[in-house]
């Protein structure tokens, strides 16, 4: 696997953090918004030009400055701990995991609006933050959430293509190929052949990644409801937060459903810029390849189950403790089946991480909404049977640099709880949110040509 380190250069150069905004801060633009805010591509064409100049001035003031030496063991390891490539929309640190335009997890769950007082963020509202640096207003997240209902219209072609596959088909394929099928419709493409100049690039990037985004949750269902639902659809309901519609289209209405589904898209968006999917997503659209292109390349790495296909694996191996040893395993059998499948050869699924060195913070709010919600599901009490007894384990091979489990040791748990069960879907929810972050940077990124 490629890991190498992205960063935000002037946090580096400078020793500061850059757009990354305290918590004051945040508060403080709350203030500031007026009517004409409420456009989000209005915004971006305010922004970009200061972006183009801030990273001219890097360029030309900081060009020559060296970032770090280059060991065998950082090329023999993918990459592994250099910094390789620029990434601000989000930064992941080793000890405190992910901060999203410098704002960790809990402090997005009190500055980003709910739908509902002290609710999970709406994930409309992390897209306004990552794509602008700034904490968007209630009225800027609703205006985003209609937008993007405007957008989530599917031509037949795209269904076609998906039902051309065999239903056994994973459910991974399906939604790659629906990916491909929607570029037919890139706006990028289109304005490339047309001789669009460079500096204007980042205006069809931007359209496509809204329709990208709005789009996703569509097909996703519709695939999760041709497999498993007899391809019942369930139209998307307008009163709806992306999250909870999300739900809805699935075919769960659970007010408990939704606001987990919220925290899901909002929590697995972006992880920095040196993992698997989201540097591939990066590489293809340095190519100029459009959003479409570059985002279906990134959930072919996705799908790998050292990366996202990992929360499948969990709910699977979990599903193979209980049918052997019972829900009610002691600690001590649990313990044995850790050891059983480390000498069969195979990795604990949902532990361990290429950056982290702590237990993933995205584990963590999953673990509150858990304690919250289903504190007394047996199976949510074996993941935390898990997290006494792997870390010690995987401590003892004397290799394993993070023995602490990761984002996938959570989410399987909490979807069986809601009726989601089909564990051989769940990385196409985890792709759906993953496009918020990479189109988010591909807009960041487009600023440097
Ligand atoms: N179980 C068993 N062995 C593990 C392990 C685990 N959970 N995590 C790491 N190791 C092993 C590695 O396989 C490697 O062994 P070898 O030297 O024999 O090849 C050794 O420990 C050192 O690995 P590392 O430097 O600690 O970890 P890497 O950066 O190489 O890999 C990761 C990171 C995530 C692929 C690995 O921890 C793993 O395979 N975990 C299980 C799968 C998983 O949960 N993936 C999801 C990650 C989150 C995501 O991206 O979605």
């Amino acid at each position: 696997m490629v890991f190498y380190r992205s960063v935000s250069l002037l946090s580096k150069l400078s020793n500061r953090a850059v757009q990354q905004p305290s918590l004051s801060n945040s508060v403080r633009w709350l203030q500031i918004q007026t009517s004409s805010d409420l456009d989000l591509r209005a915004q971006l064409k305010e922004l970009i030009p200061e972006q183009q100049e801030r990273l001219k001035k890097i360029k030309s003031e900081y060009g020559k400055v060296q970032l770090g030496n280059i060991t065998v063991d950082m090329v023999l390891g993918g990459m592994r701990g250099m910094i390789g490539l620029l990434w601000e929309i989000s930064l992941l640190d080793p000890d405190e995991g992910i901060r999203f335009r410098g704002l960790s997890i809990p402090e997005c769950q009190k500055v980003l609006p709910a739908a509902k007082p002290g609710g999970e963020p709406l994930l409309e509202g992390l897209l306004w933050l990552l794509l602008t640096g700034k904490v968007p207003t209630t009225e800027q997240v609703n205006a985003l959430s209609k937008e993007l209902r405007t957008r989530a219209i599917i031509p037949d072609h795209v269904y076609k293509a998906i039902n051309a596959l065999p239903i056994t088909a994973h459910s991974m394929t399906q939604f790659t190929t629906s990916v491909m099928a929607l570029q037919v419709q890139s706006e990028f493409a289109k304005a490339y052949e047309s001789g669009i100049h460079k500096s204007k690039y980042w205006e069809p990037t931007f359209e496509d990644s809204l329709s990208l985004i709005a789009q996703l949750p569509v097909v996703a269902a519709y695939i999760y409801r041709r497999i498993y639902k007899n391809g019942e659809v369930v139209a998307a309901d307008e009163s709806l937060d992306y999250g909870a519609n999300f739900a809805h289209m699935l075919g769960f209405d659970s007010p408990a459903m939704q606001e987990l589904m919220r925290l899901y898209v909002t929590i697995h968006t972006d992880h920095e810029g040196g993992n698997v999917s989201a540097h591939t997503g990066h590489l293809v659209a340095s190519a100029l390849s459009d959003p479409y292109l570059s985002f279906a390349v990134a959930l072919n790495g996705v799908v790998g189950p050292l990366h996202g296909l990992a929360n499948q694996e969990v709910l699977l191996w979990i599903k193979s403790v209980v049918d052997e040893c019972g829900e009610n395993i002691t600690k001590d059998q649990l313990k044995d089946y850790v050891w059983k499948t480390l000498n069969s050869g195979k990795v604990v699924p949902g532990f361990g991480h290429g950056v982290l060195r702590k237990t993933d913070p995205r584990y963590m709010c999953q673990r509150e909404f858990a304690l919250k919600h289903l504190p007394a599901d047996p199976l949510f009490q074996l993941v935390s049977k898990l997290y006494e007894v792997v870390p010690p384990i995987l401590t003892e091979l004397g290799k394993v640099k993070n023995p602490w489990p990761n984002v996938d040791a959570h989410s399987g748990v909490l979807l069986n709880y809601y009726g989601l069960t089909e564990a051989r879907y769940y990385t196409v929810l985890f792709g759906v949110s993953r496009s918020i972050g990479i189109c988010s940077q591909l807009n960041n990124s487009l600023v440097l040509l």
